[in-house]
């Protein structure tokens, strides 16, 4: 029986892992730091197959002790601050969690067992101010806030503990993916949540930032394959995961809308409020997926409309049992 350990367990992306892993036979190890209240909610449904471990991404000595207890084959680096926008406001300790988190981990690796494969989550942020597109592995990366200069360091830090110690290191560069788990303070779980609280009469506006920046959004589950079928390969190598397909804020939001049968929704929405624009934005994100095509066989299987529908169906359900 195969092992794996994830950090940041009580994650989004980590309870989709969690699920797939199980199916495919692992045994499944999660990190979670310590907090005075209990957050497992992405998990409570396969809390009893999984095991739980104390580990911080500032405390290398509770990584090791994680690695020591496991004895995983493979660690996947899920765990970070992972909200742009909180970046700015706490620049430092971003740069401690999702740039130096990284080396720590890598580090407890090296001493505790070398062998071990490890998968990083790098992301599209690193590519900014894009300088090419569609962005692929070989674009310049050009980041733009402390987050995407963070996950710049997360990146190089992996790449070069494969070249220097030939640890088996890899790199997904995920575009933004999402789901009905997404935190609510990301702008697609944003806006199904008000979607489904408006037309329900249980909130009246949603106010958000920019509505022009585009993305290219899949969907979650679609996308801890592609991690895992990296770990498969005979080589570490970095790929990025992308639709290939990307759509404004806007357009997310009219979808949502639709979804609920509100065609316009003007009244609804309050545009460019200023908790919600960032000091500089990233405007264009479009992934080119062709090597994950051809070197994993992995492609999404979600499209963009039921990504929306999914997610705004998930939150009237939620916000019908919660009167
Ligand atoms: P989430 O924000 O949902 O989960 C992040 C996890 O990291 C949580 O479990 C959180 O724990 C944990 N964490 C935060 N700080 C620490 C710390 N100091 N020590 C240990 N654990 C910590 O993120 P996602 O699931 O969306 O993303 C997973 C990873 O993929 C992240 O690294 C993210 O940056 C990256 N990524 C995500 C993309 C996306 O579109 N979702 C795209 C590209 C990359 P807690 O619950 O205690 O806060
Ligand atoms: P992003 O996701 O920054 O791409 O990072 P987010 O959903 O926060 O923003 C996407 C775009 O929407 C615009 N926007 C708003 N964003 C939020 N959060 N709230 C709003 O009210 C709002 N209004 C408009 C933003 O300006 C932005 O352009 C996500 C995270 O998961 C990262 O961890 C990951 O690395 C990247 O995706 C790929």
């Amino acid at each position: 029986m195969k092992k794996a350990l994830i950090t940041g367990i009580t994650g989004q992306d980590a309870s989709y892992l969690a699920e797939f892993l199980l199916k495919k036979g692992y045994k499944v190890f999660g990190t979670t730091r310590r907090s005075s209240t209990v957050n497992n909610e992405r998990i409570e449904h396969i809390q009893d197959k999984i095991t739980i471990l104390q580990g911080d991404l500032l405390d290398q000595g509770s990584l090791s002790s994680a690695l020591l207890e496991s004895e995983p084959d493979e660690v996947y680096n899920l765990a970070a601050q992972s909200f742009v926008q909180t970046s700015w406001n706490q620049p430092v300790l971003t740069g401690e969690f999702t740039a130096l988190g990284v080396t720590r981990l890598l580090e407890a690796i090296r001493t505790v067992n070398p062998k071990i494969k490890f998968y990083q989550a790098s992301s599209s942020e690193m590519f900014g101010k894009v300088t090419e597109t569609p962005q692929k592995e070989t674009t310049r990366f050009h980041p733009r806030s402390p987050y995407g200069v963070a996950k710049v360091y997360g990146h190089y830090i992996t790449m070069n503990y494969r070249e220097s110690f030939g640890i088996f290191a890899c790199s997904g560069i995920l575009f933004n993916h999402e789901s009905p788990r997404r935190g609510l303070e990301f702008v697609t779980r944003k806006i199904s949540n008000a979607v489904a609280r408006i037309s329900l009469n249980k909130q009246k506006t949603v106010e958000l930032g920019a509505l022009e920046p585009k993305r290219d959004w899949g969907f979650a589950g679609d996308y801890v394959e592609a991690m895992w079928l990296m770990m498969q390969q005979d080589k570490a190598d970095d790929y990025v995961i992308a639709t290939g397909e990307n759509h404004a804020v806007l357009e997310f939001l009219d979808l949502a809308f639709k979804a609920v049968g509100i065609n316009d929704w003007s009244e609804y929405v309050i545009a460019n409020k200023t908790p919600h624009m960032r000091p500089a934005e990233v405007d264009y994100l479009i992934g080119d997926a062709a090597k994950a095509h051809k070197v994993l066989g992995w492609k999404p299987k979600t499209s963009f409309k039921q990504l929306v529908e999914m997610m705004v169906k998930a939150d009237l359900a939620m916000e019908k049992k919660e009167k």
